[in-house]
């Protein structure tokens, strides 16, 4: 008799408290795993690729878990290609240094990332949404204006998740479940108020889920939070590299770093009004920042 196991290759699509949601073709396969497995590679994350054996129809194990492509940390996923950085245009007040750190990870990481401005609806002026995304623009990252309220932006990014694994990410609040729950109405996925008092989301989504959105399409829905901390290992030289709109000008120094040195060509590009003072600024905060840590460590 042959002790060969019968596995099946699925995907894990959610986990939550030692129980893990495979997805195998169509079905959804509830999984414990492996005792072994528990130390390997950090154990097993909702976007795993991942080897069961199937107790009947509904149960099963994991036996093994598939060479990941990457793990994000902040959702806590692996193997997406692209991220959707989620940030309302009011309510909960944008936060841009956010943005910039989400922007910068997912460079660092080879995710693309996909700026979204939720929430337009709210937003006074066609002076205030130039004003908000245009620096983004101009820096050569794609930026959607949406408002989930309105429908506006919507079927803009149900097409940009056509051939992705895409997951939403941003602040509490900023409606990444709203949109979820726009592209996919049978889903239902809970949303919540703001604060405020506090001025921001209440952490309601509490767990990263994924969900199929078509043949070709997966999105995942994640928690949202305030603080994010740059990649571990991202340094000053990296962040000078990952800004796109630094890439153009060319420096005395190779390894410039935009900030004190002389003959800075990005530094005559923002004076000469051609690189965004905010981004800049913002920028340069992240540098101190990093020199903080690694004075920490
Ligand atoms: N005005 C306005 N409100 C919106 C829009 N989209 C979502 N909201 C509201 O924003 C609040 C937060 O929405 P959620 O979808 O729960 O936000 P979230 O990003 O999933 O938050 P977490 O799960 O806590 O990370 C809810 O009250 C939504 O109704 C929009 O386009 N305009
Ligand atoms: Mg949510
Ligand atoms: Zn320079």
């Amino acid at each position: 008799m042959s002790t060969e196991k019968n596995l099946q290759q699925g995907r894990v699509v959610w986990a939550a408290g030692g129980f893990y949601t495979v997805l195998v073709g169509a079905e959804e396969v509830t999984c414990r795993i492996r005792g072994r497995l528990k130390q390997q590679a950090g154990g097993v994350f909702t976007g795993d690729l991942v080897q069961i054996e199937r107790f009947g129809s509904k149960d099963g194990v994991i036996e093994e878990i598939m060479p990941r492509k990457l793990v994000m940390k902040r959702p806590n996923i692996a193997n997406v290609d692209q991220a959707v950085l989620q940030l309302a245009a009011r309510d909960p007040d944008c936060d841009l240094l956010l943005l910039d750190k989400m922007l910068l990870n997912c460079a660092h990481l080879g995710v693309q990332p996909l700026i979204l401005f939720n929430k337009c609806d709210l937003l006074e002026s066609e002076a205030a949404w130039q004003q908000l995304a245009a620096p983004y623009i101009a820096a050569g990252y794609r930026v959607i204006r949406a408002s989930v309220k309105q429908g506006l932006g919507v079927e803009e990014v149900r097409a940009a998740l056509a051939g992705h694994i895409t997951v939403f990410t941003g602040p509490s609040g900023a409606g990444k479940s709203s949109l979820l729950n726009a592209l996919m109405p049978e889903l239902q996925a809970e949303v919540g108020e703001i604060s405020q008092r506090l001025q921001r989301g209440k952490h309601t989504t509490r767990q990263v889920s994924i969900h199929v959105l078509a043949e070709d399409a997966m999105v995942a829905d994640s928690p949202g939070f305030q603080l994010l901390d740059l990649a571990e290992d991202l340094t000053e030289q990296r962040c000078a590299e990952l800004m796109p709109e630094f890439a153009a000008h060319h420096c005395r120094f190779e390894q410039c770093l935009h900030d004190k040195e002389p003959d800075c060509a990005v530094k005559a590009a923002l004076a000469a009004g051609k690189i965004d003072e905010g981004r800049y600024q913002r920028y340069l905060r992240l540098l101190t920042d990093l020199r903080e840590r690694e004075v920490k460590y």
